[in-house]
């Protein structure tokens, strides 16, 4: 078994619909342990696109984290995930961004993911549910690195991830601004 953290975001259509599937088919593959609030993010890197919704969710896994990659994949193209170019706007990412306090640097996946530090859509939420986590390659904690961070995206907190693994709750489906 594998303590894990995945971040997830969406920036197309209903995010919250979008986070709330990957969220029911994730929950086969990782039992949840804590949910973040779900957070809306000024995209970073390529501007010039809708905004975000990001969450991070952490739990335990029985699988490898190359079997996990997989599933991953597998969830986000259920979940209508088209790779047109790098950064284009997506109804689901997901990405695998802690690994127990392994390292793994291979062509199709690197743990712990390498951008995480420099992006308060993965830092703030993640500092909510794990601010203990050593980071393997700093050593030191999520709560140290996103207090010291600077230059971070805007943000606002929305409402507890938690809503989102309520089956059947739809009451936050059609927030959000429109697409561009
Ligand atoms: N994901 C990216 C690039 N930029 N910006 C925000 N705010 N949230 C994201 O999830 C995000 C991004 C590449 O996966
Ligand atoms: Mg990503
Ligand atoms: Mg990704």
């Amino acid at each position: 078994m594998a303590d894990v953290c995945l971040g997830l975001g969406s920036n197309l259509g209903d995010r919250a619909a979008h986070l709330r599937a990957a969220l029911a088919r994730l929950r086969t593959i990782v039992v949840p342990g804590a949910i973040s609030s779900v957070w809306r993010t000024e995209p970073v890197g390529y501007s010039d696109q809708p905004e975000f919704w990001n969450l991070v969710l952490c739990g335990t896994t029985e699988l490898s984290p190359e079997d996990l990659l997989a599933a991953i994949q597998d969830i986000e193209a259920a979940g209508g995930r088209t790779r047109s170019f790098p950064n284009a706007p997506r109804t689901i990412d997901i990405d695998l961004l802690l690994y127990d306090d392994r390292q793994i640097t291979r062509p199709e996946l690197t743990v712990p993911h390498p951008r995480m530090l420099e992006r308060g859509f993965v830092l703030r939420p993640l500092a909510e549910v794990a601010p203990w986590w050593v980071h393997p390659i700093t050593g030191e904690r999520i709560a140290d690195h996103l207090a010291r961070a600077t230059g971070l995206e805007a943000a606002e907190r929305l409402f507890p991830g938690e809503d989102l693994l309520r089956t059947g709750d739809s009451g936050r489906s059609g927030e959000g601004s429109p697409d561009q």
